[in-house]
């Protein structure tokens, strides 16, 4: 028994962490096929550390037909083109890219979060998969919004260059060794130099002034967790290669202190309280790389507003913000609709 599954830009930084994850978790696999652009037609893939590879299709002209589902990592453009094909197929698509996200048809899923809502998926047969600075967000504020409601958060991101893909992490390093060595430095995939420095700006400009990340992250947010709460958001790209961090101010509509936060945030799913209050006593990005939590540290009060508390979260936006959250969605779809593991 098990499921006949799609992994969908295989090749990419997303694709390859999917692969691991189902993996490491042993999801229930009958058959597994990788698929991803003509240019990787036929190159083996690696199975995390199994071992084990698995052999790239052409997903041109890849037969959806029989595949229970799909993870979609390949963008929005792609997906455009191949979610419907393999949706009308009878395969579920788990999409990665932001094309569906707000689609009222479309769950959008963050299972410790909002389960029930992929009971909607039949709708469209596909389930949409969060942007990565939102998912970590969600998990780390829906134990919080059930104790205390909360009305308003301010975000500040410190995202890494591989939510960028490859090509982000691939312009860090370089950079990194142009500067040092004094070479000409090559700026191609973020607007300004991201070595030694930090950049405002991910994702287009919007009319407001905002960017399309910071808007992700109010529109998501409301869908995921509470249509009532606000959300402002500054998203802000930075020299790190895996791991998004958040500084967050949140408003609550009862007293929640601190302690009391601590204590509710120790017993949440899929959340790691690391908060000493010592040096040391918190959680950087380099330490949750390759982990499934969503880090909590610096926990406090913030007295300059009613009801007010600040926490940093730390998560790997290739796993909890892609991949981790993508392949918890499929063993949701399973246990709940397919029921084949
Ligand atoms: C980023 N949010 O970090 C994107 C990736 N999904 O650029």
């Amino acid at each position: 028994m098990g499921y006949r599954i799609v992994v969908a830009g295989a090749t990419g930084n997303v694709g390859r962490e999917v692969l691991a994850i189902l993996a490491e978790r042993e999801f229930p696999i009958a058959e597994l096929a990788a698929v991803a652009s003509s240019r990787s037609q036929g190159d083996e893939v690696e199975i995390g550390d199994t071992g084990k590879t698995v052999k790239c299709q052409n997903i041109e002209n890849f037969d959806w037909s029989g595949w229970d589902m799909a993870i979609f990592a390949i963008g929005s453009d792609a997906t455009a083109i191949h979610a419907p094909k393999a949706a009308a197929a009878g395969c579920v698509v788990i999409d990665n890219s932001s094309l569906y996200r707000m689609d009222p048809d479309v769950p959008l899923i963050v299972p410790e979060v909002n389960p029930d809502a992929i009971d909607g998926y039949t709708k469209r047969n596909i389930i949409a998969n969060p942007n990565c600075s939102t998912a970590q967000m969600v998990v780390a504020l829906k134990p919080l919004h059930d104790a205390a409601k909360i009305k308003r958060v301010v975000v500040s991101t410190y995202q890494s260059v591989s939510g960028a893909g490859k090509a982000g992490m691939d312009e860090l390093w370089n950079q990194t060794r142009q500067i040092f060595v004094g070479d000409e430095k090559d700026i191609k995939k973020f607007t300004k130099q991201i070595a030694f420095n930090v950049i405002p700006h991910i994702d287009k400009f919007l009319d407001d002034g905002s960017t399309k990340e910071e808007w992700k992250m109010v529109a998501e947010t409301k869908k995921i967790l509470d249509p009532k709460i606000k959300v402002t958001a500054t998203c802000v790209r930075v020299p790190v290669f895996v791991g998004h961090s958040e500084a967050i101010n949140i408003e609550m509509e009862k007293e929640l202190p601190a302690e009391e936060a601590q204590r509710i945030l120790r017993e949440a799913p899929g959340v790691m309280l690391v908060d000493k209050r010592e040096d040391g006593g918190y959680i950087t990005p380099v330490e949750c790389v390759g982990d499934y939590a969503t880090f909590v540290s610096r926990v406090r009060d913030d007295s300059t507003v009613d009801n007010g508390l600040n926490l940093w979260c730390v998560s790997d936006n290739l796993r909890k913000g892609a991949a981790l959250n993508a392949v918890q969605i499929a063993e949701l779809l399973g246990r709940r609709h397919l029921k084949k593991g």
